[in-house]
């Protein structure tokens, strides 16, 4: 088990299509387990496997609150079988967007198809933060960021905070 870096935007990786996993053994089993620790240290509540440079369909989420007993969730290969109609939108955040925020609106419900850790098929219905965050982490498997959904002038401003700010982090480590 062990945190790895986290890629931020600008970083082309980012936006590489993720191939999906034709196994589920203990080499993805160790990325899952990689994926988790990154993610409580980050802390976030989702990581998808490209964030730490790793272009596979695997996705961790884990929704517990602080003080709850964890509930780590493993996705291999998620498809969407059903979106609903309804949208919510929330205030979403992304490890790889660090410190950037916006409202974001997707569909409410989706039932997913996916394996597990141990690569049994599951599908799982979900709504509320739950429904946001696999649609979030499934953009991420295409190569996209809840800032492609901004306006032009809202990303680009989002953009230009997030090199500034990676400019002085090398200033600093330099
Ligand atoms: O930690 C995270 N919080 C979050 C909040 C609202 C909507 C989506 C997310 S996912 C994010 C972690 C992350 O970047 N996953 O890819
Ligand atoms: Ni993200």
């Amino acid at each position: 088990m062990t945190i790895r870096n986290i890629l931020t935007e600008p970083n082309p990786f980012l936006r590489q299509k993720s191939v999906k996993v034709e196994n589920v053994d203990d080499n993805i089993r160790s990325l899952m387990d990689d994926m988790l620790d990154t993610m409580y240290a980050a802390p976030g509540i989702g990581l998808a496997a490209i964030q730490i440079g790793v272009p596979k369909r695997v996705i961790v989420i884990d929704l517990s609150r602080d003080g709850e007993k964890k509930n780590p969730q493993f996705f291999v290969n998620p498809e969407i079988i059903i979106n609903s109609d309804t949208k919510a939108s929330y205030e979403e955040g992304c490890l790889s967007v660090p410190g950037q925020f916006a409202e974001i609106s997707r569909p409410d419900k989706c039932k997913i198809k996916f394996l597990n850790y141990n690569g049994d098929e599951k599908i799982l219905e979900t709504e509320g933060l739950f429904a946001t965050c696999i649609q979030h982490e499934m953009d991420h498997l295409e190569g996209i960021l809840f800032i492609d959904y901004l306006s032009k002038l809202k990303k680009s401003m989002i953009l230009k905070k997030l090199s500034k700010n990676k400019k002085s982090l090398e200033r600093i480590i330099v």
